[in-house]
């Protein structure tokens, strides 16, 4: 017995629903997942050896994996599984800032997102070339104390600690550049405009002045022997103050105006006493007189 063609007819369209129903679902579960787009515009951020990379875009339903390796070594992987576009590597680069290093960003769908060894489908960006001795930016230095007394200004720059490490310790930059760090000072009369610069490889600077004038001044670092990154940021700008001394001599004006005051009220006081002394004498002597 056979089914009459009028009967057949929805189950064919039921059929046809169906097919397009199971198509609408599976694009849905397709878009939740994303379709892991290749990271671009790789970007190393890094000053005093804290080292971040950047790129883009930001993924829609897939996340990123960093992997770093250096120039002998392994790939290791950092920031699993993450929708930022940054990734701290300084852990990684700190035990050996004069290594060169190579950073990855692999795209994966979240349920592939252990499967970094590169089985099936990979989808990575590499990064730049990087090398933290190199090219690590200067921080922006602080001036730790300065001192002027009479025509000698001291002045002393912080040396920074780093992320780096070395022997177990954190490094600071001095340690990590030796004498391939350098800070100019820049100072100038706080009364003109003219300045003048001098250059130490140590943290200190000890420069001549003119007595009693007020000096203001800042420092930057630089490694002259790198091709890049060379200058620092400069620092904020300090002032000295002679304020004691021109309390000083306030002070001895003063004190000096109230002795003669004093003095003069002194004097014209016993002027006064004197001359009232003076006329009741006269008085005394002339009394006889009148009564006579
Ligand atoms: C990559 O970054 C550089 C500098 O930030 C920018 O000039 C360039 O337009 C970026 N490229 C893309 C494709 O966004
Ligand atoms: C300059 O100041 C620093 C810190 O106060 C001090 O250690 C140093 O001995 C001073 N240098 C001179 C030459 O006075
Ligand atoms: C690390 O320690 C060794 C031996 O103790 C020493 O020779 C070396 O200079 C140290 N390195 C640093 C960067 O401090
Ligand atoms: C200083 O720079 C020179 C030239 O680049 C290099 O040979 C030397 O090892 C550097 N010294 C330190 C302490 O980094
Ligand atoms: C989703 C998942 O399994 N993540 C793991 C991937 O592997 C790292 C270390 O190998 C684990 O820390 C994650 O939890």
């Amino acid at each position: 017995m056979t089914t009459p063609a009028w009967l057949r007819l929805p189950r064919l369209e039921t059929a046809v629903a169906r097919t397009l129903l199971l198509g609408w679902v599976l694009a849905r579960v397709a878009d939740a997942e994303g379709t892991p787009v290749k990271a671009y515009n790789l970007t190393w951020k890094s000053t005093n050896f804290k080292t971040i990379l950047e790129w883009k875009p930001k993924p829609i339903n897939y996340v990123y994996t960093v992997q770093i390796s250096s120039a002998l070594g392994d790939w290791k992987s950092k920031c699993f599984s993450i929708t930022d576009t940054e990734c701290d590597l300084t852990d990684e680069i700190a035990q050996d800032v004069y290594q060169t290093y190579l950073a990855r960003v692999l795209s994966l769908l979240p349920k592939n997102s252990n499967n970094t060894g590169f089985v099936g489908d990979p989808l990575y960006s590499n990064s730049p070339e990087f090398t933290p001795y190199l090219e690590t930016q200067l921080g922006q230095p602080k001036i730790q104390s300065f001192k002027q007394v009479g025509t000698k200004l001291n002045v002393t720059v912080q040396d920074t600690q780093t992320l780096a490490r070395g022997n177990g310790t954190s490094l600071s930059l001095r340690d990590v550049f030796g004498k391939n760090l350098s800070y100019t000072l820049y100072y100038w009369r706080a009364s003109a405009t003219g300045k003048k610069a001098a250059t130490t490889n140590t943290n200190e600077f000890l420069i001549d002045v003119d007595k009693g004038q007020d000096y203001c001044f800042l420092v930057q670092a630089e490694t002259p022997s790198r091709k890049a990154s060379k200058k620092s940021p400069e620092s904020i700008i300090q002032c000295t103050r002679q304020e004691k001394g021109v309390f000083r001599q306030m002070f001895l004006i003063v004190v000096a105006v109230v002795l003669i005051i004093m003095f003069v009220i002194i004097l014209s006081l016993s002027l006064h006493k004197c001359r009232k002394a003076k006329a009741r004498q006269s008085g005394k002597e002339s009394s006889p007189l009148n009564i006579a």
